[in-house]
């Protein structure tokens, strides 16, 4: 075993219950010693273990960062985290071209964090920065499922945390209503490398304005603090995996579940494609997640654009 699964393997044992040195030893395969130092060293990393009579019990979690989300986490990915990177889409990459797969990184800052067609994002410290790589069994045409998939996750695990939200197609999750009309507090970026017929790796890069001040965001966005305060994102981001996980497996539930929580099906909306600007309104999404617009030419569908609502139909 690696010290990283070794490490999951024991923070697995101390999720399901009081579990003692000699049963953790055997296990592991290795010496009571080399147990007592990995249990040291979780407690160095902000675990608070106790040794009690029956086995080991953990009273409290790390507020955040690789150990705390992989603590309890059903799902096998392994997690990293660092305080300051570039992009989590970046280091995602560099584990791809490892051959790695069920990867997740974050970090609590990024210093370029990117959207689509090469936008800035910002990202400021307190917030939810996370990739996750994949090697999906999906022909590359629906890998864009994949990116509703994303929104869903985060969408469910947003309003989990108390922030009612919506998602704006393709990938936006927005806070309805307001005056000046949806804030963006979500969005997700896919990359992916494949061949004509064959998927390599997928990267969804998921950005959450989590415990961030408003002030620190562009105008029309807004954060979980600011509508609802603080979260733990620890647990923000465990939703967001398991979600994201169970639709991976089942590509043919993301299409209802992301018409149950999208408010842009039944909109007359604005879509600035490459090709040129379109009206209509949007009355489904294909099953590779194509906008379908009904507009005065008859009906379109639209692949990739920005959308702007314009009001309900
Ligand atoms: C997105 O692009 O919405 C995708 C954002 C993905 C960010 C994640 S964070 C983890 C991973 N690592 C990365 O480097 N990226 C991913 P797009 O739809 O193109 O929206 C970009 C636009 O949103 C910008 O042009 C701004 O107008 C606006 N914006 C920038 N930062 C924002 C923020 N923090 N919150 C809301 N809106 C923002």
């Amino acid at each position: 075993m690696t010290l990283n699964e070794t490490r999951r393997t024991i923070l697995d044992a101390l999720a399901a219950g009081p579990v003692s040195g000699p049963a953790l030893a055997t296990e592991l395969g290795i010496s009571r010693t080399g147990v007592w130092k990995h249990i040291d060293a979780l407690r160095a990393a902000g675990f608070d273990i106790e040794s009690t009579p029956s086995g080991y019990v953990v009273r409290s979690v790390p507020e955040y960062g690789a150990l705390a989300v992989q603590y309890g986490l059903d799902q096998p990915y392994r997690v990293f985290y660092e305080d300051v990177v570039q992009s989590t889409n970046d280091i995602a990459r560099v584990h791809a071209s490892r051959g790695e797969r069920d990867v997740v990184v974050l970090a609590d800052e990024q210093s370029g964090g990117r959207g689509r067609l090469d936008r800035a994002w910002r990202s400021p410290t307190g917030g939810i920065w996370m990739s996750l790589l994949v090697r999906p069994e999906l022909p590359p045409a629906r890998v864009p499922v994949l990116t509703l998939a994303g929104g869903v996750a985060t969408a469910e695990a947003i309003h989990s945390a108390g922030v009612p939200v919506g998602i704006k197609w393709p990938n936006d999750v927005v806070v309805p209503g307001g005056p000046a009309g949806p804030r963006k507090i979500a969005g997700v970026l896919t990359e992916m490398e494949g061949e004509a017929n064959r998927v390599k790796w997928v990267i969804i890069g998921i950005g959450v304005n989590a415990n961030v001040s408003g002030d620190a965001l562009p105008d029309n966005a807004t954060s979980i603090e600011e509508q609802a305060g603080r979260i733990d994102r620890r647990v923000v981001v465990q939703r967001i995996i398991r979600t994201f996980d169970v639709l991976l497996n089942h590509p043919d539930e993301i299409g209802e579940r992301w018409r149950s929580i999208a408010n842009t099906l039944g909109t007359d909306v604005r879509v600035e494609t490459p090709d040129g600007t379109i009206e209509g309104t949007a009355v489904d999404i294909t099953d590779i997640g194509a906008l379908v617009l009904d507009t005065q030419n008859g009906r379109v569908t639209v692949h990739t654009g920005d959308c702007t609502h314009l009001r309900p139909a």
